[in-house]
Formats: structure tokens, C-alpha cells, sequence
């Protein structure tokens, strides 16, 4: 049977601001119903981060990450998988202060520094709903997302005291070489899990020869039998390069946390639209879509 395909749904992020969409999730009940909903659709993994519910700002405060955890377990099956990249700007207690009260299978874990810049954002926003908004997207512009060395043990050594498995976030082929130096120090279990993280302003563009390029290397570097993987293409590319992962035998993260639109000038009503979208593209090449059970095996969780 040809391998199946492990489908992420990352349901909000904080990349995107609430003056872009009227969709993107904000509320726990709403993150909560857009995870079940996007399980429904295919997902057998959600990625998580939460917003204050009263203006959708990104917070790592660990209450509303265990309201909206335990709201999703109370309902389905699905993999939970937890930021620790928080957003621009938080300090490391912060964004890791959700782990040991969440204690999800799944927690990201961002293999480098790197500068992840989205402040053209403010350019298209005319009236913003909220005054954090626009200062918020702008200080991406002078201040880089840091995951130094120690940062990043101090992330797998947590993750490795909660039997929570870190998901790399590879936003540039050079951090493949910071997974193997770990794995080298004897901290990482293999095979890791990685996600490239392609497109963002800042990291490696999204192309079909740069993930080529980032998944050779990481044979080299890491060993095709030392890893698996998933690709999410941030922004109009999320599809595309979301059947290319497939085809090159990887999975695929989709959802309003990377890209708000269905279609040109289409904005999706929610994540298990993007979703189904993803999942029937690749049923139309005969991939099948990997429940979380399976999926649970595939990733190496547990
Ligand atoms: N919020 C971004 C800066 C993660 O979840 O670990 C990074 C991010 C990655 O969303
Ligand atoms: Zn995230």
C-alpha cells in the first residue's frame, strides 16, 4: 500500500491579525470547534496557539492552552500538537509556560533563529480593528525570532521531561545541522519529527527546488532514516507545494495559520475548508489521508 499522508491543520497561529479575516479563531470555543472541524475534514494533527479572546492578540498564557486542549480531547481523537514558538516578542517562559499544564504529544520546536518578518501586512490593513495590530506585524521588521543553541536544548529537554515529541520548525536548510548536532549530544530521539516551514519573509522561499534542496540535505545531514517529514508553504503556494510534499513521499501542514485564502481572492471560512481542499487534491492522485491513529505511528509518537 503506497504510504499514506499525514495532513496538520495549524488552526490560528500568530502571524495573521484579526483585521485580515473575519475567520480566523480567536476564542478557546472557537479554536476548540475550528480543531474538531478540521479532524472531521481530514486533519490528523492540529497545531495550536491562542489569543486573548477579547481582541485576538497572541498570548502563551497557559489557561486558555489548557481550556482549548482539553475542549478538543473531551471531543475527538485528533494529534495535539502546541506552539512553544509563541510570538515575536515573548520571552522563553512564555512561550513555554503552556507545555506542563498541556502536556500535548506534539510541541513545535523552532530549529534556529531566524528573522521572520511580516510587517508588510500593515500595509494592506486600512482600519484595524485593534490598536496592538499594527505594532505588532511593524516590530517584525527590527526584531528577529531568537532560538539560539541553549534556547533550543532547554525546549527538548522540557519536551523530553513530558514525553511530549518536538516538531521542528525549519525555516532555513542551515537549522537541519543545528536537529543533528542535538542528536549527536544524545538528547533527540530518532527519527525526529521535522516540518519545514517555507516561504516566510526572512527563511528559505517556498519552491519546489528549495524543499528538493532542504529534504537532500537532510538526508545528508541527518540521515533519510534518522527523520520524517511535512512541508507547510506559507501563503498562495500552501496547496501547491502541499501535493509536492506528498508526491516526495512527505506529509503536509495546511490552515489559516499560514494562509487565509481558499483560492485567488477567496478567503476560507475555516480550517477544515483548506483542509478538504488538501485532502481531495490528494485523492485525485491516489494518496490517501492517514487517521490520527496511523498517523500516530508514522510520526514516531509515544
Ligand atoms: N509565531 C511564529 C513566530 C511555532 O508555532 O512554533 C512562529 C510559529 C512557530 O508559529
Ligand atoms: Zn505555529
Amino acid at each position: 500500500m503506497a504510504k499514506k499522508v499525514v495532513l496538520t491543520a495549524a488552526i490560528t497561529g500568530a502571524v495573521h491579525i484579526p483585521s485580515m479575516s473575519p475567520y480566523l479563531p480567536i476564542t478557546p470555543q472557537q479554536i476548540i470547534d475550528e480543531a474538531v472541524a478540521a479532524h472531521e475534514a481530514g486533519a490528523a494533527v492540529v497545531h495550536l496557539h491562542t489569543r486573548n479572546p477579547e481582541n485576538g492578540q497572541p498570548t502563551g498564557d497557559p489557561g486558555l492552552m489548557k481550556e482549548v486542549v482539553d475542549g478538543i480531547r473531551e471531543r475527538c481523537d485528533v494529534i495535539i500538537g502546541c506552539t512553544t514558538g509563541g510570538a515575536i516578542g515573548m520571552t522563553n517562559e512564555e512561550r513555554l509556560a503552556a507545555l506542563p499544564v498541556a502536556k500535548p504529544e506534539l510541541a513545535s520546536c523552532n530549529a534556529g533563529s531566524v528573522n521572520f518578518c511580516f510587517s508588510g501586512i500593515a500595509d494592506k490593513i486600512k482600519e484595524p480593528m485593534y490598536d496592538w495590530e499594527i505594532p505588532f506585524v511593524q516590530n517584525t521588521y527590527q526584531v528577529p525570532f531568537a532560538n539560539t543553541f541553549k534556547d533550543i536544548e532547554e525546549y527538548i529537554l522540557l519536551m523530553n521531561k513530558y514525553g511530549t515529541k518536538p516538531e521542528f520548525e525549519v525555516y532555513d536548510v542551515g537549522m537541519l545541522s543545528n536537529i543533528q548536532y542535538f542528536i549527536k549530544k544524545g538528547i533527540l530521539k530518532t527519527p525526529v519529527y521535522i516540518q519545514f516551514v517555507i516561504g516566510v519573509m526572512g527563511g528559505i522561499p517556498a519552491s519546489v527546488n528549495n524543499l528538493n534542496f532542504l529534504k537532500r540535505t537532510a538526508d545528508e545531514v541527518i540521515g533519510a532514516e534518522n527523520y520524517v517529514w511535512s512541508c507547510a508553504a506559507t501563503g498562495k503556494s500552501e496547496f501547491e507545494i502541499g501535493a509536492v510534499s506528498a508526491i516526495l513521499g512527505g506529509n503536509i501542514r495546511v490552515g489559516l495559520e499560514d494562509n487565509l485564502y481558499l483560492e485567488k481572492g477567496v478567503l476560507a471560512k475555516s480550517n477544515a475548508e483548506l483542509v478538504a481542499k488538501m485532502a481531495r487534491i490528494c485523492g485525485e492522485f491516489g494518496k490517501e489521508i492517514a487517521t490520527s491513529e496511523e498517523a500516530r505511528q508514522m510520526l514516531y509518537l509515544g
